[in-house]
């Protein structure tokens, strides 16, 4: 072969070879996938989950290419190589985005007419382990609400203002303890639920969500405790938001394409809890995490993220919408989503059914947007609707913002195994055995990793 041709031959090789190092760079979905070492789906449960649905893609293999944003480069032009810069421009800009494109625009601050109510204060509560206090906001400071109750539990014996994690619960305040005088929400529960007649919860519900509340364990590691009925901030159904905050808080007239959808109304009570918890003597208020499971994980971060008031931040099985990149289309997605619970997120966020290429965000920047705090995500081996793969990518991929701040976040080779917690960074992942759920063992990981941050 002669020099020419040898050129002739190279050349569309060289090219054929930078293609598709493109090609697999843009494959962040699994390119640090360790398929020797790191956990894995079920192969028995892909199959089963896939044959229930054919719709839905449980297989590693069958998710497209596709290539995530960079929170480095939003702001088009050049890289932002330091944290001050950052802060400035990119994470305002990123903000932004996920405000006017997923989540929705929802008031910013505390509502002035906005009033806290200490209705109960119990020393010696839960036989004699904790000081617990109920508190009433009321958000517009009127009669007929709307408010949500703050149930409390803090440690009885400690001496400085502890540190705190404040979560939303599913079924009322009365369901996460057996405390008889834990008052009854009198707000709108689907019928269905253990104790619900006429989507009212009642009596017979006590204690039933203990397992996923674990109060004594997080008494005894010295942390406090705040739980509110999510449905007291807005209830969860399609009612065209008219109830809750969003039928406190919105103008009159036809609702814009951002206007703030239920996870946006849950984060905001999420904030003005956390208005309470700062005044309030006996909680330190430089230490309060902020913790969700499932439909609440996704608040929890959009929560964490947009106030930084949350020293930490926790999701627990947040899956589409929460921790796991859209860009993946594996278990729910993001036009599942949008068409089971239209009411969750803004009306643009639909405009990205099944264009989720087209998203300006993916969820990678929602964890970034915690840095430099620490971030911890969990997922559940069984769990493969919330993408435990897709949530750990979430993870690794929020490292490079991290490191602007000098920050460790995640530093693994590939997804860890089952039941192996990382956390020596600014950002915690394990992945359980079980199923979708808040366990024990998730708490056991989280208080660990608060331990770390807070003490
Ligand atoms: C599911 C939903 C998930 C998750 C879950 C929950 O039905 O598809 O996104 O949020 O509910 O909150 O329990």
């Amino acid at each position: 072969m002669n020099i020419r041709k040898f050129e002739l031959y190279l050349l569309p090789f060289l090219l054929l070879i930078v293609t598709l190092s493109i090609l697999i760079s843009c494959h962040d979905g699994r390119s640090v996938v360790d398929k020797k070492q790191g956990w894995q789906a079920d192969e028995g449960l892909v199959d089963t989950l896939s044959n229930k649905n054919f719709s839905v893609n449980y297989f590693e293999d069958s998710i497209p290419l596709f290539e995530l944003p960079d929170p480095l480069t939003v702001l088009k032009g050049s890289s932002v190589t330091d944290a001050e810069t950052w802060n400035k421009t990119s994470r305002p800009a990123i903000l932004q985005l996920f405000r006017e494109f997923v989540y929705g625009i929802a008031p910013i601050g505390k509502p002035e007419s906005m009033t806290f109510d200490v209705y109960d204060l119990k020393k010696d509560a839960l036989a004699g382990l904790s000081t617990r206090k109920q508190v009433r906001i009321n958000f517009s400071g009127k009669l007929e609400g709307p408010f949500m109750d703050i149930l409390i539990y803090l440690p009885d014996n400690s001496e400085s203002p502890v540190p705190l994690f404040l979560g939303l619960n599913f079924q009322g305040n009365h369901t996460i303890n057996n405390d008889p005088e834990i008052s009854i929400t009198k707000s709108w529960l689907p019928n269905g639920r253990v104790g619900v007649v006429d989507n009212r919860t009642t009596e017979k519900a006590r204690g039933i969500a203990a397992s996923r509340w674990p109060v004594e364990e997080i008494l005894k590691h010295g942390y406090g405790l705040a739980t509110i009925y999510y449905g007291d901030i807005d209830p969860d159904f399609d009612d065209g938001f008219l109830n809750g905050v969003h039928g406190a808080f919105d103008q009159k007239g036809p609702r814009e394409s951002n206007a703030w959808g239920s996870v946006s109304a849950w984060a905001w009570g999420l904030s003005r809890a956390m208005d309470y918890l700062q005044t309030d003597k006996d909680i330190d208020g430089t230490h309060i995490a902020v913790i969700g499971h499932s439909r609440l994980g996704k608040t929890s971060l959009w929560a964490g993220a947009q106030d930084d008031r949350f020293a930490l931040v926790v999701s627990n099985c947040s899956g589409c919408g929460g921790a796991a990149l859209s860009r993946r289309k594996y278990g729910e997605t993001v036009g599942i989503i949008n068409t089971s619970f239209p009411h969750w997120f803004c009306r643009n966020f639909k405009k990205y059914n099944n264009k989720e290429d087209e998203l300006p965000v993916d969820q990678h920047m929602l964890i970034a947007l915690m840095a430099p705090r620490p971030v911890y995500i969990a997922s559940a081996d069984r769990d493969l609707w919330a993408d435990p793969h897709g949530e750990f990518l979430s993870a690794y991929y929020a490292n490079p913002v991290y490191k602007l701040f000098g920050k460790k976040g995640i530093e693994v080779k590939g997804m860890p195994p089952l039941d192996t917690p990382v956390q020596d960074g600014y950002i915690g992942y394990h992945v359980r055995s079980g199923k979708h759920d808040l366990t024990l063992y998730d708490w056991n990981n989280y208080m660990d990793f608060a331990d770390k941050h807070f003490r």
